[in-house]
């Protein structure tokens, strides 16, 4: 029997964070025994923004050593490094010539990182989804776990694939996104109307996942709530709900419970029960993080054997893509 297919990846951009956990990581590990799973590290959509190439190549085996840490076994997953697959560049370039600039031009994500840059913009950031798109179809994917964030994008790659069976004939798989109902928006700390970031430049609105004890402590005392001093869920008390989201995720206990518990107790307690809840559930993830780091043979190992059997099954892609194209084959 043939399993279904799951796809994701995370960009080695910059530390992960709580956010990321929840939203992606975390689900990842659920899905193996179930599905075909390829993740992915994917430093080339990395270098859409400015990176210095020793952090760069630090941070792709760091994300690496998370997914394990985070419960993904090398085993069960496929786990590799974009750029060690050339096929992605390669349909990438293909998929670009059958993507509308207007559709690329309404992507929040690209509208949002094009303001915050005083630079000139450079066409990888505006092309990104494409390459996201082409990570994906590549596999012949089913299902793609990620953050509410990314559902714009994944619309995008359905919408491709489309468009490319409409016009070549019947090629790839229309793949769907799996988007948690709860926890798939983490907020940050600081600005609980906006998503928690790596790339926030004030490090209060974030908790990386390797975060010491002492700065989760530091930085849950310091998120931002209100003035109305009670505990509750509701939309009006933004920063709250996103804590007692975080709180809730972490611990396995619903709202309602939560909420009765620190109803009659001031945020203070709250927040510092808050932050036992994190510091426990990274606790294991930083101390498998902190063995494999230093595993460097493990984690080549890893990565080298991951690229063999994804750059297998993305040729088979790949191959049927030049043809209708019209690229005659080499050989
Ligand atoms: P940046 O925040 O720097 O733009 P990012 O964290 O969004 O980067 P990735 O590292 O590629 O970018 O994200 C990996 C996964 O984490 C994606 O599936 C994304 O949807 C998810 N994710 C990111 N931030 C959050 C968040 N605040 N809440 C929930 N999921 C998130
Ligand atoms: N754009 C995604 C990262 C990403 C991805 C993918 C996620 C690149 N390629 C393929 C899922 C499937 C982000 O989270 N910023």
């Amino acid at each position: 029997m043939n399993k279904k297919v799951v796809f994701s990846g995370v960009q080695p951009s910059g530390s992960l964070t709580l956010g990321n956990y929840i939203g992606a990581l975390r689900n990842f590990g659920e899905l193996q025994n179930e599905y075909d799973c390829y993740y992915c590290v994917v430093d080339m959509h990395a270098i859409t923004v400015p990176q210095i190439a020793k952090d760069l190549r630090k941070r792709t085996l760091d994300v690496l050593a998370l997914y394990i840490a985070c419960g993904l076994d090398p085993e069960k997953s496929t786990l590799f490094v974009q750029s060690h697959v050339p096929a992605h560049a390669e349909l990438s370039w293909v998929l670009n010539t059958v993507t509308y600039m207007g559709q690329l031009n309404r992507m929040t994500q690209f509208k949002e990182k094009s303001r915050k840059s005083d630079e000139n913009l450079n066409a990888g950031l505006f092309t990104y989804p494409v390459l996201m798109a082409a990570d994906i179809l590549l596999y012949q994917t089913d299902f793609v776990p990620v953050g509410e964030d990314q559902k714009q994008h994944l619309e995008l790659a359905r919408d491709l694939a489309e468009r490319f069976n409409n016009k070549y004939s019947e090629t790839f798989k229309v793949p769907e996104p799996l988007i948690k109902e709860f926890g798939a928006r983490i907020m940050s700390l600081q600005n609980p109307l906006s998503k928690m970031s790596k790339s926030d430049s004030d490090e209060n609105a974030y908790i990386l996942i390797l975060d010491d004890k002492d700065s989760i402590r530091r930085k849950i005392k310091r998120a931002v709530t209100d003035s109305e001093g009670v505990v509750a869920y509701s939309d009006e008390q933004p920063g709250l709900k996103n804590l007692i989201n975080i709180y809730s995720v972490l611990s396995s206990e619903d709202v309602e419970t939560i909420v009765k518990r620190y109803e009659s107790e001031g945020y203070g307690k709250f927040k510092e029960d808050l932050a036992e809840v994190v510091i426990a559930g990274l606790a294991p993830i930083q101390a498998t993080y902190a063995n494999l780091i230093n595993s460097k043979d493990y984690l080549e190992k890893i990565y080298k054997e991951g690229a063999d059997k994804a750059e297998y099954h993305a040729m088979k892609t790949l191959r049927k893509v030049y043809k209708k194209v019209g690229f005659i084959p080499r050989r």
